[in-house]
């Protein structure tokens, strides 16, 4: 007869990566109050394009992190939630703002690079796989952060250019192609 205990405590989440998941959930989190509060920024500023751009990828995080939990929650780990980092408030350009978003961008893709490599030292192959949908999102959000840099270095000081930056910002984000 199989012990079905010894099998339940077998499929329980392994601690290093139920750890890495949790940072995780800190992680998305924190980028979507960093986006929000970059979004209040634009917003507070005249730039409605680009509020409207953060204020969606601020939601979008969210979703990342309440996805996060959920599959730590159904994979029987233990999720904490986190205590939030405050955000930076204040951008001294746009370039500033861009510049954040895609090192903040960069960092999270870092860390689930982590999460990744601990999946395949502890040959846990479903987490792998769940973290893939992750990996591909990253790769999309570095692209559209990088090109967005890349027309603000662009512009430079020119208003009009923020101008139509501003208004086309969405229309240029969602033309980025990542596998380009
Ligand atoms: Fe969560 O997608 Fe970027 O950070």
């Amino acid at each position: 007869m199989v012990n079905l205990t010894k099998f339940v405590k077998k499929v329980h989440m392994n601690k290093s990566i139920e750890k890495l998941l949790n940072d995780q959930i800190k992680y998305e989190a924190n980028a979507s109050m960093h986006y929000m509060a970059m979004a209040s920024w634009a917003d507070s500023n005249g730039y409605n394009g680009i509020a409207e751009f953060f204020y969606n990828q601020s939601e979008e995080e969210r979703v990342h992190m309440l996805k996060l939990v959920k599959f730590v929650n159904e994979r029987s780990g233990k999720v904490a939630i986190p205590a939030l980092e405050k955000p930076k408030a204040d951008f001294e350009s746009l370039q500033e703002l861009f510049e954040d978003f895609l090192k903040s961008e960069m960092f999270v893709t870092e860390q689930i690079n982590h999460v990744i490599f601990e999946c395949l030292d502890k040959k846990d192959y479903n987490v792998h796989n769940f973290m893939q949908w992750y990996v591909t999102e990253q790769l999309e959000e570095e692209a559209v952060a990088r090109t967005l840099l890349d027309k603000l270095n662009i512009i430079g000081d020119d208003k009009s250019g923020h101008y139509l930056f501003d208004r086309d910002i969405n229309t240029i984000a969602t033309a980025v192609d990542p596998t380009a």
